[in-house]
């Protein structure tokens, strides 16, 4: 096969007004806008509503394409684009070659009849997804509604393009078109291979890998075929038909190094090399086996993944696209989101089906880091249309992605949707005809989606919607902790109190989460200086959700001593966020094996805004996600007050025994112990072992007055945590000094803390300089320094760093 790689320099056509701008591809029409000075940035101010026009409009990409004779002697010459996003027609020197109409689907046109030898003109013309969602929803027999936020393109249900590209309650409104992925030219006579995905038969010291070949030819022929797995190789002849056709050849690797998640072992990789013919493909594969377990039992309908046999405490979070202006995104981008996740200790994120399928990049970057992917289908929030035509668009779409996926390692299940069940209670036409609106749903979900999982990959599981109580059952498992997964959201959407985390105990808890602001800086980077404040009109802009910023605002009256000063506001909403999911985690981990799995919502910003995110748009860690590396911590010592009692318990999620000491002590706001409690505790491998349970009263009669103190040592491993056992607004605690110096350290600094009073979520800042520190938001001690770690992202003095640091603590949000 002979590939033109189309990628590079476009010309963006502007079709009411025939203005061209330089644009890249991959890329879309608001970065070259950008890039060219027509349009503000968006992320900037106010300034997403003043580029809602360009989602309204028609554009056109256009380059000249060199061919020579030798690629038109080819029996087939094809252009493949991996993602048109969204409603396109594919024009070579003024003929239409063909039509696109899903961003989701490959596409591939017929390109031979309509070129020449020398210069061809190509051009692919995009019509308005939002005006053609308008004129769908009118010609809709009944209406289909969508959830609606702030800033919102209406109808994006209608078509097959990411759904938060329409604005959703974290996300801008920015109704992008473009080329999207990778496109090519390709030219062949005798076949292509479009998929290539394997399937597995582990035995005792060997696995049977059967590699399977999806391809095309151009006509009858007799090929050969080479696959490689590792170090192992087999061929053979094979006999192929004009057309699309299955092959297959069966590799035994003996004693293979199996792929694990992250923390249970390596993810080891084997090398996958198929060659048909003139085309080669190679992929990444890992050997393991993968099941999700449901069964019923006492509680319920239990929720578990095995991997190698060994059950799996999923730790992790949501995942968004990582950017609303997709031509922003980077491999290095990418790299730090996954890193990220992995340094805090997570095993799992979930593709969540209000974005997209993601780049191969992505899944590749969780194959070698030994994520789990729970891989939503693309639709969220909203009721679907069952028409033939939309039904057979999803059939093409769900065809391509099971194919294109099937063969990553990461890949742990395919769930239908998001919340789409739920949605069927939450509009007055559903609610009144719900019979209707199920029906339609069934036919999607289960007609199409289930279906063709079921067909394409039977190695997984078809879950069919994200929560849910499982296949068959169509009952709205929001509020459900007995089966399946749960989203649990009372706390954030109902305002419950942070303990209410203790009233469900989830089987799997597949959403939940907690807002926060970002860091000053990222604010900063779409505020001006007068619009610091909670509540001016660019805040508000950054702010998605209606009764976002009155949900902070209100829980820290519950919590917290109002903080004084936008800078403290900022500060504790982190903190604030920090202590609910934490809260959440620490307990449900706690219920394992009940509970056998917990993601919050969301590990990722698609611009800088406030956010349920760990971590910001730019990559920078909040405090949620430094306390995330010590919630997800494999082997986590916690405490929580339920009616009326202390509980202490040890989680461990290793495969070996974990055995150390834990101390807990009950401390007085000075510092000092006023009660120890010490103990040997052994706790077996994957389990959870209750280590005591206290009356509140009886250990703590003056609790406003006291915090309990926990310190775990196994080994050389140190932790430790802490329990207020009342608000920290009851306490009265004390002003603290805290002195913070800095040294150089190799490329790393140290930064050095010594409190002469006890000081809760100390925070350490930057300010401008991006790195992370080892450690943050967590309790000093007087007495005792505790020297941080600062990685920065690109090398700085120790001199420069004390000049920017600051460090905040709860005492010093307010008078
Ligand atoms: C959920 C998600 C998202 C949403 C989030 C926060 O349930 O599925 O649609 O952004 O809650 O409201």
């Amino acid at each position: 096969m002979t590939s033109i790689d189309l990628a590079g320099e476009w010309r963006l056509v502007r079709l009411a007004t025939n203005e061209s701008f330089p644009a890249a591809v991959p890329g879309d029409t608001h970065s070259a806008l950008l890039a060219a000075g027509r349009i503000p940035d968006p992320y900037q101010a106010l300034n997403e509503l003043d580029v809602q026009w360009v989602g309204r409009e028609d554009w056109a990409y256009e380059r000249e394409i060199e061919v020579d004779s030798h690629l038109l002697s080819q029996e087939r010459v094809e252009l493949s684009f991996e993602c048109l996003d969204t409603l396109a027609e594919v024009f070579l020197n003024g003929r239409s070659v063909g039509r696109a109409d899903n961003m989701f689907v490959r596409w591939v046109f017929d390109a031979r009849p309509f070129l020449a030898p020398g210069r061809n003109t190509l051009r692919v013309a995009f019509s308005s997804a939002e005006n053609a969602a308008v004129a769908a929803a009118e010609r809709l027999p009944y209406p289909v509604p969508h959830s609606v936020y702030p800033v919102q393109s209406p109808h994006h249900n209608l078509v097959r393009k990411a759904q938060c590209h329409a604005g959703w309650d974290w996300g801008p409104c920015l109704m992008v078109a473009g080329i999207e992925g990778p496109v090519s030219l390709d030219a062949w006579s005798d076949a292509r291979i479009d998929y290539v995905y394997d399937e597995q038969r582990h035995t005792r010291g060997a696995c049977a890998v059967t590699v399977f070949v999806e391809c095309q030819a151009a006509r009858p022929a007799e090929l050969e075929l080479r696959v490689a797995v590792g170090a192992v190789r087999v061929h053979k002849r094979v006999a192929v038909v004009p057309g699309a056709q299955r092959l297959s050849a069966e590799v035994v690797v003996e004693d293979p190094e199996l792929w694990w998640p992250h923390g249970m072992g390596e993810p080891r990789l084997y090398d996958l090399v198929v060659e048909l013919g003139s085309h080669a493909v190679r992929r990444r594969i890992g050997l393991r086996t993968l099941q999700l377990v449901t069964e019923e039992d006492a509680a319920g309908l239990s929720m578990s993944f095995r991997v190698n046999g060994r059950d799996v405490f999923c730790k992790g979070a949501n995942w968004i696209p990582p950017d609303a202006l997709p031509q922003r995104e980077s491999i290095s981008r990418l790299r730090h989101l996954l890193d990220s996740a992995c340094r805090a200790n997570m095993n799992m994120l979930r593709v969540w089906g209000g974005g997209r399928y993601e780049t191969e990049d992505f899944y590749r970057l969780c194959d070698e880091n030994g994520i789990l992917v729970w891989q939503d289908m693309m639709f969220a929030c909203a009721l679907y249309p069952a028409s033939p035509d939309f039904l057979a668009s999803v059939e093409r779409e769900i065809r391509h992605q099971v194919k294109r996926l099937r063969h990553h390692p990461c890949l742990a299940l395919w769930c239908g949707n998001n919340e789409d069940v739920g949605a069927l209670t939450w509009f007055p036409e559903s609610k009144k005809n719900r019979d209707r609106y199920l029906v339609d749903y069934d036919r999607l979900n289960e007609g199409v989606i289930g279906r063709v999982v079921d067909e394409l990959d039977p190695t997984r599981t078809f879950w069919p919607s994200s929560p849910s109580a499982g296949r068959g059952d169509y009952s709205d498992n929001w509020h459900d902790d007995r089966r399946g997964d749960m989203h649990y959201w009372s706390v954030w959407h109902e305002g419950r109190p942070f303990h209410a985390y203790y009233d469900v105990s989830p089987r799997f808890c597949s959403e939940f989460g907690y807002q926060s602001f970002p860091s000053l800086r990222t604010i900063r980077t779409y505020a001006a200086e007068e619009d610091l404040n909670a509540t001016s009109p660019v805040m508000e802009h950054h702010q998605r959700h209606p009764r976002g910023n009155s949900a902070i605002t209100e829980m820290f009256t519950r919590y917290f001593r109002v903080p004084e000063g936008f800078e403290s506001f900022v500060y504790l909403s982190q903190v604030q966020q920090a202590l609910a999911i934490k809260t959440a985690v620490e307990y449900w981990r706690c219920l394992r094996p009940s509970c056998m799995g917990t993601l919050f919502w969301q590990l990722d910003d698609n611009w800088p805004v406030a956010s349920w995110s760990s971590l910001e748009y730019d990559g920078t860690w909040k405090l949620l996600h430094y306390a995330a590396r010590r919630f997800f911590a494999p082997v986590l010592l916690c405490a929580w007050l339920k009616d009326g009692r202390v509980e202490l318990a040890l989680a461990n999620d290793r495969a070996s025994e974990a055995r150390g000491s834990v101390t807990l002590s009950v401390r007085d706001l000075a510092g000092t112990a006023v009660r120890t409690e010490t103990m040997d505790a052994r706790v077996p491998g994957a389990s959870v072992a209750r280590l005591g349970s206290w009356d509140r009263e009886e250990l703590a009669p003056r609790p406003d007055q006291v915090f309990l103190h926990l310190a775990l040592q196994i080994g050389e491993e140190r932790s430790q945590n802490e329990l207020f056992l009342v608000e920290p607004k009851r306490m009265a605690l004390p002003r603290v000094r805290l002195a913070a110096s800095v040294r150089a350290d190799g490329d790393r600094c140290l930064v050095r803390l010594v409190s002469d009073a006890p000081a809760f979520y100390v925070a350490l800042e930057s300010g401008e300089i991006r790195g992370e520190f080892s450690d943050n938001c967590f309790t000093l001690l007087p007495g005792t320094a505790r020297e941080i770690e600062f990685r920065p992202a690109v090398p700085v003095a120790a001199a420069e760093l004390e000049r920017s640091l600051r460090v905040r603590h709860l005492r010093e949000t307010y008078r």
